[in-house]
Formats: structure tokens, sequence, C-alpha cells
């Protein structure tokens, strides 16, 4: 159903404005005689609207099956292929983003409002899990700091917590996950203000298939996979540093910060090198995975042996 397109034209060239992320939507524009009616049980993908952002890696992408079968999803099953078999008895639409805590503003979104917060992008980042591989993975998705400026932090606001679905009748392996569900994160406000804190809605082209967070999810470059919360449904700022459910598994392991450090070793995998999903040899592991030079500063003064 995905219109073919040569890579440097703009999704917003070749198809009208408003056919994207809600299935129901988009199946309302094609003509009733191809079976509106015969909805598949498993969403397809539909293109998105989104130009090309200046925050990307020149960098050879994963390829797109790799990203989509290779996944932690633990709601769904905790071995890699078991969220791309299993994640489609993710319910996705109707869904609400819920904004409140420390705000003037707080705020329930529906899917086609939040992506309308700010332009979408296609930004492409290198990724790195803490169990020592990495991907660069093409997202689509506006910068969070867009959504919080909307809802207005107070002056109490210092961190910003996340917390994805929990529904045990749609992700019924989720009992045994070995984690406390929900699935929850947290950053502080200026993590989360930072430009390449993105929230994506989409990859490759297309929207996030469910094994990949669908139908919003955070994406945090310089920090371990595992910050980046998939199918969010309520956004709380707060005063103190949130939870964060590797922290809450295993706290020796997995601090609040998890941000890559190839000088500070898990104790089951290095973080001094990766192996980057479809090649051979391992690389180095860069510091923040390569994105010091704008995160850094974030840190400045933080002894990150301690505050891991
Ligand atoms: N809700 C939820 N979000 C999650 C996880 C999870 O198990 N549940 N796994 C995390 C981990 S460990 C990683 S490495 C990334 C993987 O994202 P990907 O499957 O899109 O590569 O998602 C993160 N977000
Ligand atoms: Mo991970």
């Amino acid at each position: 159903m995905l219109i073919r397109k040569p890579a440097d034209l703009r999704y917003s060239d070749v198809t009208p404005k408003d056919t994207y992320l809600n299935r129901r939507r988009f199946m309302a524009t094609v003509p009733a005689a191809l079976g509106v009616l015969a909805l598949p049980r498993r969403a397809e993908a539909v293109p998105l609207t989104f130009s090309k952002s200046s925050y990307t890696v020149d960098e050879k992408l994963t390829p797109k099956d790799d990203a989509t079968h290779y996944n932690n999803y633990y709601e769904f099953g905790t071995q890699k292929e078991e969220p791309a078999r299993y994640a489609n008895t993710l319910v996705t639409s109707p869904w609400t983003v819920d904004v409140g805590g420390l705000v003037n503003k707080p705020q329930k979104y529906d899917l086609a409002s939040v992506i309308k917060v700010a332009p979408l992008e296609e930004r492409i980042y290198r990724m790195r899990c803490v169990e020592a591989w990495s991907m660069v993975i093409p997202w689509i998705g506006f910068p969070l700091s867009a959504l919080l400026k909307q809802v207005e932090p107070n002056a109490r606001a210092k961190y910003v917590a996340f917390q994805t679905l929990h529904d045990p009748k749609q992700m019924p392996r989720g009992r045994y996950a070995g984690i406390d569900l929900p699935y929850v994160e947290g950053l502080r406000l200026d993590e989360a203000m930072h430009p390449l804190a993105l929230l994506a809605v989409g990859v490759y082209g297309e929207t996030l298939p469910n094994q990949n967070g669908a139908p919003i999810r955070l994406v945090v470059p310089w920090k371990y996979g595992f910050k980046g919360i998939k199918s969010i449904v309520k956004i709380t700022l707060t005063d103190k540093e949130p939870p964060s459910t590797w922290n809450i598994t295993n706290a020796r392991e997995y601090g609040f910060y998890s941000n890559v450090n190839p000088q500070v070793d898990h104790p089951r995998w290095t973080q001094a090198s990766e192996r980057r999903i479809g090649e051979l040899f391992k690389r180095k592991t860069l510091p923040f995975n390569g994105y010091a030079d704008q995160v850094a500063s974030l840190y400045s003064g933080i002894d990150l042996r301690k505050f891991y």
C-alpha cells in the first residue's frame, strides 16, 4: 500500500496531507469497493508526512527487517523475536497520551493531536542497547520538548516520568517477563528538553510497527536503549526522580541515568565495544553513543561512575 519513492522526495510530495497514523481514517479515503469493512487484524503500515532533519548521522542504516524482528518489548515476550510475533494483539487506535503533573496546562492528547504538536522529522540516530549491540535507525517523530512546552511545566517540575500502556489482555506474556508492569521510565527535565530527545511515531518511512513501540515511543540516542520507553500513555512532570523499570528490577546493574558510557562496564556486558547488528566485527562504543558534543554539558560536574 505504500507508495515507493525516490530517496530525495518527501512523503508530502506523494501523499495527501491527511493520510497518516489512523488506519481507519486512511481506509476512509479508499473507495468502498476495495473492502473497507474487511479490516485485517493487523494494522497496515501507512505513509507519514515528514521532512528530513539535520539531527542525523551519516551511517549505514540497519536493515529494516533486523530493526523490526530483533526487539526488546518484554510485555510481548523476553526473546528478541517474540515482540514481532506477538505484539499484533496491541490495540493502538484509539490512543490517548495523558500529559500532566506539575504543569499549568495538563492535556489529554489523541494521536492525531499529538503529532500536530510539531512538524514530523526523519532523524537517523545511532542506538545502543546495554546488551552491547547497536543499530542505526531512521526514526520519524518530533522533539519531546515541543510537547512539554505546550503543557507548560511549572517552576517545581524537575523530572519527567513516562508510562507504557499496561493491559494484561493485550499483553498476556507480560506476567512472565520478570519485571513489574506497567513499564516506567524517567528523565531529568533538562534532558527531556534537549533537542535530541525524540517522541517517535514512525520508522523507515511508515508508522511504528507494534513491536517497535506503536503508536508513540521515546528515543534518547545518548542513553541505553531501555530508556526508550514504548507505547506511551502517560507523561507526568514531577519534582522527584521518577522510578525506572530496570532500576526497580536490578538497581545494582541499572541506574537512573543510563548514559552510554564505554568506561563503566555493566556486570554482564562490556560497554567498551559493541556489535552493529548486520556487521561481523565489533566497534568501539563512543561516550554518550557519539553525541557527547551535544549532550555532555548536561552532566558537567557529575560523577558518571556514581550516577550510572
Ligand atoms: N514498554 C517497554 N519499552 C521498552 C522495552 C520494554 O521491554 N518495554 N525495552 C527497552 C529496551 S531494553 C530496548 S533496547 C528498546 C528496544 O527498542 P527497539 O525494539 O525498537 O529496538 O526498547 C526499550 N523500551
Ligand atoms: Mo536494551
